[in-house]
């Protein structure tokens, strides 16, 4: 979900973002500034001038708080408009931000949404007009704030957000995106990495354009500079100078005019502890990092449940079958798999005699098809042996399309194979379904509830499949698969529209190849509270699992994690460390997106709403359930004082 935010400023602006999937901003603000002759200015200066641009960012924990500073200068003889717009990770709260005009600072509040909508809703009716920006990457959302600078003077606007990086395919990525709008005099980027392990390594690979996953590209390569200052402290150093940026902006594929537009990446690791993981315990709060490097990858049963309608013809399905050459290829010698299609029928590939046999289905009752599928005699699972490979890859090329789009004969057929190999085979696999769709239920059952509702119930049994849902194109729906994989045991991904599609495919399928554990529990001593979630379904090799919580007054906190692996069910002893900075704010951060995650799909929001907000406001985290109000000078009747000075307690009304 994207994070609408709110700003109120006072007699100048409102801007009010909606964020969108196409990447489309909505801003709405007042008139820009007048502009009245050119004669009246010498220059040849058009916008407000960035004369600096500083992004820092400290990352200790993992845990990564980015300040954007940006000063901007009106060189003219009028006022005139500029605007402020930043781009950052989906998964980041905004924390902080502020304007300095004219020496005074005027600092923003986190309030809570309902509250900040009627003051932009009453600003509204005051009569703004609306204006479109262009601002989009991927698994992004944006901030966009304008305000108008007086002739000959300067603003500056200072914007903190934080995030907590998560480990995949075996390091942590900070991601900063870099978007001024205009080539900057004094353009640079620091990032001070503190960790409580010693850094396995530090890098900074090609510039991307947050839009396409590229190769390294040397031309893009930002040449930062890595000073390490001891084994677990790096700094990170990029300072473009204007001829570099022109370069790289057209490297990129923009315009040169427009400066940089892009994205300058930081990845590294810590050294891991082979077991169960490091406990940070300070100030009464702990944080439990767990990433176990010695275990073996579970073999896995692996179900590929994918979408043959007619709306894949084309390009689409060109790149699916461009990924699944390279998926099944990394399938493992000792996994299991199979391939079901729907379309308006489900089919399931026969390894025996290559090819896909329809699932006849005369008058069918879905969710109670499993007698008849038994009878069925659909074709066993495959084993990953190179022969069958093989097959499939020359299989999958199969571009015979049908029209419609049967999801529930595609996710039952896929349960029931799950559930028939648990039973046939005594080897534990590790059940996985991967169900892509670029489209909506249009034969079978149409309502989406209802097919995620009997799906949760066919794969309820003793060992339920994780379900890895990937919506492809704007046509899926993709609130429906997120709730669909968080009901069981999976996640969902979006796989964009584009030229890239088939490797974003193959970096998923990356991302969760390799399982290490399932069921696992952490176990934490009495006294422990407040902690987030601690059991997860599965664990991925280069991923990690993350759980923090308040310690009390125990001293001798030393936690276990239950699971099961290769060499069967473990319990694992934990290691202790001091770390260098406070895990108060990463307590909270992950608390409040444990709980909005869990909001999108409850049923009931009420609780998880109200604790949300409790938090989200005394930690000042822009949220689904926050927004930020900013109030300028030269206040108007219009807007109540209260809203400037924070009094808390009122707030807290929310309606949903
Ligand atoms: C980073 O840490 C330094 C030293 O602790 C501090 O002075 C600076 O304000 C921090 N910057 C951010 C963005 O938090
Ligand atoms: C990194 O940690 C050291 C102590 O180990 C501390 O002195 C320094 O200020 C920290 N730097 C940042 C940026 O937090
Ligand atoms: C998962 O672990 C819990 C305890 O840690 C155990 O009670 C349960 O039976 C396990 N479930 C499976 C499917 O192994
Ligand atoms: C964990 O520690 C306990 C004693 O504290 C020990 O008995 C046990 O063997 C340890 N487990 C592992 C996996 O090392
Ligand atoms: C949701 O839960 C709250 C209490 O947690 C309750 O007061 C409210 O009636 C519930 N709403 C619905 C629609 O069930
Ligand atoms: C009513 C009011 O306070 N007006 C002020 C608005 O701001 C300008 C300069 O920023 C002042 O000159 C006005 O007095």
């Amino acid at each position: 979900m994207y994070t609408p935010i709110i700003f109120f400023l006072l007699l100048c602006k409102i801007v009010y973002s909606i964020p969108t999937d196409s990447s489309s901003l909505v801003v709405s603000t007042t008139e820009p500034a007048k502009e009245k002759s050119a004669e009246f200015s010498n220059d040849l200066q058009v916008s407000p001038q960035i004369y600096s641009m500083q992004i820092t960012a400290n990352v200790s924990n993992r845990f990564a708080r980015t300040l954007i500073t940006s000063r901007v200068r009106n060189l003219k003889k009028q006022a005139q408009e500029t605007t402020f717009s930043v781009i950052l990770p989906e998964n980041s709260f905004i924390s902080e931000f502020e304007m300095e005009i004219d020496e005074k600072v005027y600092k923003a509040y986190v309030k809570e949404k309902e509250e900040a909508k009627k003051i932009y809703e009453q600003a509204v009716m005051s009569g703004q007009s609306a204006a479109h920006v262009e601002l989009s990457a991927r698994d992004s959302k944006t901030f966009t704030v304008s305000v108008n600078i007086e002739p000959e003077s300067k603003t500056i606007f200072r914007l903190v957000y934080e995030e907590l990086l998560e480990r995949q395919v075996g390091q942590y990525e900070l991601v900063i995106n870099i978007h001024p709008g205009q080539i900057v005099k004094d353009l640079g980027v620091q990032v001070n990495i503190n960790e409580s392990r010693p850094l396995t390594f530090v890098k900074t690979p090609s510039l991307r354009t947050g839009n396409e996953i590229s190769k390294n590209d040397d031309k893009l390569d930002p040449s930062a500079k890595i000073y390490f200052t001891d084994k677990n402290s790096a700094v990170v150093q990029f300072n473009p100078d204007i001829n570099q940026q022109k370069q790289f902006a057209e490297n990129l594929g923009g315009n040169t005019e427009n400066g940089l537009a892009g994205q300058f990446v930081v990845q590294y690791d810590v050294e891991r502890d082979p077991q169960g993981g490091e406990v940070l315990v300070k100030d009464g709060y702990f944080v439990h990092f767990f990433a176990p490097s010695e275990l073996e990858p579970l073999p896995k049963h692996i179900v590929f449940v994918l979408d043959h309608s007619g709306s894949m013809g084309g390009r689409k399905l060109d790149q699916l079958i461009e990924a699944m050459q390279n998926i099944l290829s990394e399938l493992d010698a000792k996994d299991l798999f199979n391939i079901v299609r729907f379309s308006s029928d489900a089919s399931v590939w026969d390894p025996v005699e290559n090819k896909f046999k329809t699932v006849e289905l005369s008058t069918p009752k879905y969710g109670e098809l499993e007698p008849y599928l038994r009878e069925a005699n659909l074709p066993q699972a495959a084993e990953a042996t190179e022969e069958n490979i093989k097959k499939a890859k020359d299989i999958v090329t199969d571009k015979s399309l049908l029209g419609s789009t049967n999801i529930i004969a595609g996710l039952e057929v896929g349960v029931f194979l799950i559930k028939r190999t648990q039973e046939n085979k005594p080897k534990k696999y590790e059940p996985m379904i991967i169900f892509l769709t670029d489209g909506l239920p249009n034969v079978g059952i149409f309502s989406r509830d209802e097919i995620t509702n009997i799906v949760t119930k066919l794969n309820a049994g003793e060992k339920p499949a994780a379900i890895f849902s990937l919506s492809f194109g704007s046509g899926a729906d993709k609130n429906f698969l997120k709730k669909l994989s968080s009901k069981n045991l999976g996640f969902s991904r979006h796989i964009y529209e584009a030229a890239d599609a088939s490797l974003q495919l193959q970096d998923f399928y990356r991302s969760i190849s390799s399982p290490l554990m399932s069921n696992i529990t952490f176990k934490y001593v009495d006294g422990a509270s407040e902690v987030t979630k601690t059991h997860y379904p599965i664990l991925f090799k280069g991923s990690e699992l993350v759980v923090a919580g308040r310690t009390g007054s125990n001293v001798d906190f030393l936690p276990h994690v239950k699971g099961s692996s290769t060499i069967g069910s473990v319990i694992f002893n934990t290691t202790r460390t001091e770390p260098v900075t406070s895990l108060e704010r990463l307590w909270a951060y992950l608390t409040v997106s444990q709980m909005l995650k869990q909001r999108e799909t409850a049923e009931n929001k009420t609780e998880l709403t109200k604790k949300a907000l409790h938090l989200a406001l005394k930690y000042s985290f822009v949220t689904d359930v926050t927004s930020l109000v900013v109030v300028k000078p030269n206040q108007t009747d219009s807007v109540d004082a209260e809203m400037v000075a924070p009094t808390p307690g009122i707030y807290n009304n929310y309606s949903i």
